[in-house]
């Protein structure tokens, strides 16, 4: 179609001809478009139902007239998007969810009657939703940050929220100090930054001043904070809970969840690029893993101990700064979760989706913990304003799955037509109106502890050390490297030097090296004085499950190998390659300057799944360069391509290499080790690419 010219003079504008001929005119230029994208589509209307002809124009005057505010159909669209944003979580803002199901292996019916923990083989649906903590809901996917763990079990007996964390502690012990830790790791009042980052000023000053905290701080300064993926990170309840039998008898109970593929982190260097590289890499992760049928699975474990166990720790397992060694009180595996369906629609259920650890069944019940009990208040109050009113529950991704029914009425958003006219209990008016249940919930009968009423920390929470120091003691010596690393990192984006002294005085009572690694890399003249501390730290004996590299699963399963390729490159290598890494259970991706692929040496192109500029190393668990003479040269002169091998070695990734490829490699500055393996040997490279090159990196990065 011509375009129109513009009209010389508005104000001579042509008369007006009739309507129904522009009308046509437009539905004209529509058709046009909708022919292009093809496909049968019902018909399109407002929210009243009403069907709309023409879903490109404003209704104006004139055809360069003012728009007119008859236009109901305009109004309504404009006004639906203007309100399309709800309030993000004040923490945990950012976060990927996915459906799937719980399944019982193990029977606790000796100490609960919640059937979720008592009918093997049942499968009790579930969403789960993993996020960080600082960002914003468009921040990144990378940062240092502790990840949430919330699992929204939709058992026959209502719903049950196990809102944890990827970490076994926290850095306060009482709910009172949340809103000063949490505006003190967020971006700073009055400059609105840092975004997403916990390396600044005010979160260390508070930390400084939070003895408390300093055994979280050892677990936020390991790997633990910049994981690989979301499929590759343990879970925990963090609080102790109560299991109740059917006498009301109580035993404690920790939750764990453990993935399947083990644990696995990133480096940092990796964790910064990858922020540039794919700021959604842990949601795509998770999201590819489910769409290729490779569904992410956990197993989930119980400690379980008495009151008579509890009164023996040398800690109060009610602090939540502590966790219990798996040594003292083993784990018992009990079932498993997999994720096995992506939500339909991001907003209707991974945004809208409402956790809330008071939500309980029969048989569960909470403890005294002071952080559970304020966060028992907090999530339905922060929902109420989130997520617009008491009624969301209704929301489809928040509904029980079991029958519910009770008295409350009314109030915004009701989507339910209750029926009859009984709204209260007890009556007499209806036969069929809810009512107690012998099988309702009940809550344990804990004897009240001696002592008065007041604003008191126990005593039993009085030590911060020990636990910091059998964390630090128990990681193996690259794990130690990191940790220290990455508080002289954090705590060189500080400004205050007296803030950056006080935290080497808390690591002094955690371990004397530490506080001297952290002491050097900071460039302090002298180790400042160790912080004040009410109570000696003890030591415990090391435990080795709190590592991440001990935990680590040597495999290609959920890892993925980039190729990178281009014109005549060895077809029968990346054939080899390609094969060798997916029967190890990788998924490979071909790399090559153009996203249409490159030419190879049998003369077929081969399509690339990402092109080299876009396409980093930095994505890939392991790479492999397989490229001509020719292309090798070429390449060596390429930033990008440079990059791609210099950083897959510095970050002790698995490099397969052929001859043509050995410019880029000089280029990159690629050194030799057990994890640069020649090409032809696919096997060898299988075997390297299935964990990481823990030794290379004493040659190529000062740590602390
Ligand atoms: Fe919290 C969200 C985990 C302490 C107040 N928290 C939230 C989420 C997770 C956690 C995973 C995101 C849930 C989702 O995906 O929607 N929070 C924890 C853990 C804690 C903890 C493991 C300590 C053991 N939280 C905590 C305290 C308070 C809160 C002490 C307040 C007293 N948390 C909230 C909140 C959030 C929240 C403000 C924000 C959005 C939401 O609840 O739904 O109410």
């Amino acid at each position: 179609m011509a375009a129109r010219k513009p009209t010389a003079k508005p104000a001579a504008a042509p008369k007006k001809a009739p309507g129904p001929s522009r009308d046509a005119e437009s539905r004209g230029h529509a058709d046009e478009l909708h022919q292009q994208a093809g496909g049968s589509h019902p018909p399109l209307t407002t929210n009243q139902g009403i069907p709309v002809s023409d879903n490109q124009n404003s209704l104006r005057d004139t055809p360069r007239g003012p728009t007119l505010l008859e236009d109901f159909i305009l109004r309504e669209k404009i006004t639906h998007f203007d309100h399309e944003r709800i309030p993000e979580r004040i923490v945990h803002a950012r976060g990927s969810a996915a459906h799937g199901y719980f399944e019982l292996t193990k029977s606790l019916s000796r100490y609960t009657t919640a059937k979720l923990f008592t009918e093997v083989g049942k499968k009790t649906p579930v969403f789960t939703r993993f996020s960080t903590v600082a960002g914003g809901a468009g921040s990144v996917d990378t940062p240092r940050d502790v990840r949430g763990f919330a699992v929204k079990f939709y058992t026959s007996e209502g719903n049950f929220d196990l809102v944890g964390n990827n970490i076994p502690v926290f850095f306060i012990q009482d709910a009172m100090k949340f809103p000063d830790l949490i505006h003190s790791v967020k971006m700073e009042p009055d400059r609105g930054f840092p975004q997403a980052a916990s390396a600044h000023d005010t979160f260390w000053d508070f930390i400084s001043l939070t003895p408390e905290s300093i055994h979280m701080i050892m677990w936020a300064m390991s790997d633990r904070a910049i994981p690989r993926s979301l499929r590759m990170i343990e879970g925990f309840g963090i609080h102790s809970f109560r299991l109740l039998d059917a006498e009301g008898n109580s035993t404690f109970v920790k939750f764990h969840w453990r993935p399947k593929l083990g644990l696995q982190s990133t480096v940092w260097d990796e964790a910064v690029k990858l922020a540039g590289a794919d700021p959604d890499f842990h949601r795509r992760d998770l999201f590819e893993a489910i769409q290729a049928g490779a569904f992410p699975e956990w197993e989930f474990g119980v400690q379980l101990f008495t009151e008579e166990d509890a009164a023996k720790f040398p800690f109060d397992h009610l602090d939540s700064t502590k966790l219990i060694p798996e040594e003292l009180v083993p784990l018992q595996i009990i079932g498993r979760m997999v994720l096995d369906r992506w939500p339909d629609n991001f907003f209707a259920e991974t945004e809208q989706v409402a956790y809330c650890p008071a939500n309980i069944v029969p048989g569960i019940d909470f403890s005294n913990d002071p952080l559970l009990q304020g966060r028992l208040f907090s999530y339905l109050d922060t929902q109420l304003i989130r997520l617009g009113g008491p009624n969301f529950h209704q929301i489809p991704v928040n509904a029980p799955q079991c029958p519910f029914a009770n008295h409350q009425r009314d109030g915004h958003m009701q989507m339910q037509r209750p029926k009859g006219r009984v709204a209260y209990d007890p009556s007499s008016l209806e036969g069929d109106s809810p009512r107690e249940t012998s099988r309702g919930f009940r809550s344990h009968a804990t004897p009240a502890d001696d002592g008065a009423k007041g604003r008191i920390r126990a005593e039993s929470f009085a030590d911060h050390y020990s636990q910091a120091r059998l964390f630090y003691r128990s990681q193996s010596a690259p794990e130690q490297a990191h940790i220290a690393s990455a508080i002289v990192f954090e705590l060189s984006k500080v400004e205050t030097a007296p803030i950056r002294e006080r935290v080497v005085g808390h690591l002094r009572h955690v371990d004397a090296d530490l506080a001297q690694r952290v002491a050097d890399g900071l460039g302090m003249a002298a180790l400042p004085p160790a912080a004040p501390a009410r109570v000696e730290p003890i030591d415990m004996k090391p435990s080795p499950a709190l590592q991440i590299i001990g935990k680590m699963k040597p495999t290609l399963q959920g890892r993925t190998v980039g190729l990178l390729v281009h014109d005549g490159s060895d077809a029968g290598l990346v054939k080899a390659l390609r094969k060798a890494a997916e029967a190890d259970g990788a998924m490979v991706k071909i790399v090559a300057p153009k996203i249409g692929g490159a030419k190879l040496d049998d003369g077929k192109q081969l399509a690339a799944d990402g092109q080299l500029a876009g396409t980093p190393s930095i994505v890939f668990d392991a790479v492999a360069v397989l490229l001509s003479p020719d292309a090798g040269k070429q390449l060596a002169k390429d930033s990008a391509a440079v990059d791609f091998v210099a950083n897959a070695w510095a970050h002790l990734k698995a490099i397969a290499w052929d001859e043509g490829a050995q410019p880029l490699l000089k280029a990159g500055n690629v050194g030799r080790d057990a994890g640069v393996v020649e090409a032809e040997d696919a096997k060898a490279f299988v075997a390297a690419a299935r964990t990481r090159q823990w030794d290379r990196e004493k040659k190529l990065r000062m740590l602390a």
